[in-house]
């Protein structure tokens, strides 16, 4: 509201950069961004497949359901480059080539089709461009994939017969799908194969996304306030974009620069604005490139409402007092927005004033009161617009159609480009590949570790770090003359950082991983390491800004 009332919608949630690619792909062909089933449903499945999901270091207390789904006799397959804690829980695992998993999917299709595995006249009503997606998997065939993803015939013939033969799948799209340059293509094909096999509508069916639960009425409640946006917001590359030219007067910096892809970069960019207002909890990179730093209060110093993965909205009262003069964003940014424009923005006290009239404002918040909130401690599942109305959870298309203009999934949508995969750019497996950097870099979050800054700088959470380690398979390291416990130097085109390696059979050879967190102004040893994204190129994923699968090399440091 406040970023309205000054004029302008150029907020950049930080969703934005995390899956939205998935959101974005999934609101176009289905009408509803978010996932399309809530998590309780996986056990009413015959097959949950976690493509790239690594739910149990990234969400370690859905590890019930999957307990509960495989008690229940679900399939639980899990496709990922590595074997994660994840794994444990998987019948199957498929370790494709990163960045391939379009490919995979597309072959699927072309075995669903050529198996007839299909009701026709249930995809003749509930898909336009079913041509198109026909065309588009003509040309991946068993031997094709296999060649493109690196998995074995057999292999591959097996999961597409688990896919084809299951009366019932859910598919959990995980991050490292928004990931890469070619994200759109593996979403789009995920989907279309889960439409395909009729597998969005109904129990047990349907897709679900990493912060899959997040409730709507934001932009609702905003529009109400302030009038309808004049203008249609900016996304990360407009942004810098305006950054670099030196055309932007003011940055609120709410968040770090450095989850980008060439973060270095990001940072000069930032160097050319007007004035940057850093809010944050920790003296960070951001330090420096912030004309101002306002330490914001830690969530629990506040309160408010949350929201988790099964649509729950839960009311979280204050715990402790913020330290100094820290005030929490809402009164942040309602005392600016109240300097700025009196007339309009509302002169609420507190988080519940302004809970309240959220509600009051948007119908689908109807019934989700504070007092509601407080009694119900696990939470209230939006949407309620009606007090004693049976909470919805399962698919969110009650009504048996998807939420798009017509009802039906567009696979023609011009706007995605031809139905079809590419090699991801910056890969060594693809068209642009340098020779000189053969080994593909993947990384991604472990359990110990909270996002780029979060869990760095506490040394009760430090000492649980294994710091910047680098998965290397035995085979890849041999002719590197690297050992278990070595210092070694990732090295990109763009540069370079050190990690402890480990040998380990759980990752393909010619792959390695380290995990993306850590910072390099963390005062912990543990924690501290030159952020992964110095060393990414600037190669984005169109719709997420994301950017994984780089080529690089190895040695000892
Ligand atoms: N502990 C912890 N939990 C978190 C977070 C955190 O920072 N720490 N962050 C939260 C947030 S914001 C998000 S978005 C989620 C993300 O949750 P996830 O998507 O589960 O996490 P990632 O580690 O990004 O990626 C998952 C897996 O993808 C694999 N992978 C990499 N490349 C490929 C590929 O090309 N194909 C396939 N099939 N697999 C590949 C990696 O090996 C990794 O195990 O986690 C949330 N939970
Ligand atoms: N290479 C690579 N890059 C990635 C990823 C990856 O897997 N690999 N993952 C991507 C994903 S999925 C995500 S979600 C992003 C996450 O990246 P970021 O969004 O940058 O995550 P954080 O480090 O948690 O940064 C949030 C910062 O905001 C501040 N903050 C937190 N809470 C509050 C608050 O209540 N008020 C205010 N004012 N400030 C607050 C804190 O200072 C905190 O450090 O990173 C993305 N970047
Ligand atoms: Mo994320």
């Amino acid at each position: 509201m406040t970023m309205r009332t000054a004029g302008g919608v150029n907020v950049m949630p930080a969703g934005e950069v995390c899956i939205s690619t998935a959101s974005n792909v999934l609101g176009m062909l289905l009408g509803a961004n978010t996932s399309t089933t809530t998590v309780n449903e996986i056990v009413n499945a015959k097959t949950l497949v976690l493509w790239g999901a690594n739910i149990s270091e990234t969400y370690p207390p859905y590890t019930r359901w999957l307990d509960k789904a495989r008690d229940a006799g679900v399939r639980i397959v899990s496709v990922d480059c590595r074997k994660t804690p994840t794994s444990a829980w998987a019948a199957d695992q498929l370790m494709p080539l990163p960045g391939t998993d379009g490919a995979l999917a597309l072959g699927a299709i072309r075995f669903v089709l050529e198996n007839g595995a299909f009701d026709r006249a249930r995809v003749g009503e509930s898909i336009t461009g079913f041509e198109l997606m026909e065309k588009g998997a003509q040309p991946w065939s068993v031997d094709k994939v296999a060649q493109a993803t690196g998995l074995s015939e057999d292999a591959v013939t097996a999961f597409y017969r688990t896919l084809a033969e299951s009366p019932r799948t859910i598919i959990w799209i995980g991050g490292c799908l928004s990931r890469y340059t070619n994200g759109l293509q593996s979403i789009r094909a995920i989907i279309a194969l889960q439409a395909l096999r009729d597998n969005l509508i109904g129990s047990g069916r349907g897709l679900l996304t990493m912060e899959g639960g997040k409730p709507e009425g934001e932009k609702e409640f905003v529009d109400a306030v302030c009038g309808p946006a004049k203008d249609s917001g900016v996304n990360f590359r407009r942004l810098l974009n305006t950054m670099k030219k030196g055309n932007l007067d003011v940055l609120f910096l709410n968040s770090s620069y450095r989850r980008y892809p060439d973060c270095t970069g990001v940072a000069e960019a930032i160097k050319k604005v007007g004035f940057v207002v850093h809010r944050g909890f920790f003296k960070t990179e951001e330090m420096d490139v912030a004309d101002l730093f306002v330490p914001a209060a830690f969530g629990p110093e506040s309160a408010g409402s949350h929201y988790g993965a099964e649509k729950q909205v839960v009311w979280r009262d204050k715990c402790v007092d913020a330290p100094g003069s820290c005030v929490p964003d809402w009164q942040f940014y309602r005392d600016i927005g109240r300097k700025l424009a009196p007339e309009i923005y509302p002169d609420f006290t507190g988080p519940e004033e302004l809970s309240e009239r959220f509600r009051n404002t948007v119908p689908s918040w109807k019934a989700m009161s504070v007092s509601r909130m407080r009694q119900s401690p696990d939470g209230l599942i939006w949407p309620q617009p009606e007090e004693g109305a049976q909470e919805r959870i399962g698919t969110v298309f009650t009504s048996g159609t998807y939420a798009t203009e017509n009802g039906k999934i567009p696979l023609d949508l011009k706007l995605m480009g031809a139905f079809g995969w590419t090699p991801p750019k910056g890969n060594p497996h693809g068209a642009d590949a340098d020779k000189e950097y053969p080994l593909v870099l993947t990384q991604g979050k472990v359990v110990t570790q909270w996002q780029q800054t979060m869990t760095n700088f506490a040394a009760s959470l430090a000492q649980f770090s294994r710091g910047r380690y680098v998965l290397v398979h035995p085979d890849t390291a041999k002719p590197l003359g690297i050992a278990h416990g070595d210092t070694v130097r990732i090295k990109t085109a763009t540069g370079s950082v050190e990690a402890v390696a480990e040998l380990t059979a759980s990752i393909r050879p010619g792959i390695i991983f380290t995990p993306s967190h850590f910072t390099g102004t963390s005062p912990h040893a543990a924690t501290r390491s030159k952020p992964i994204n110095a060393i990414l190129p600037n190669y984005w994923d169109r719709v997420s800004a994301q950017f994984n699968g780089v080529g690089c090399t190895l040695e000892k440091a």
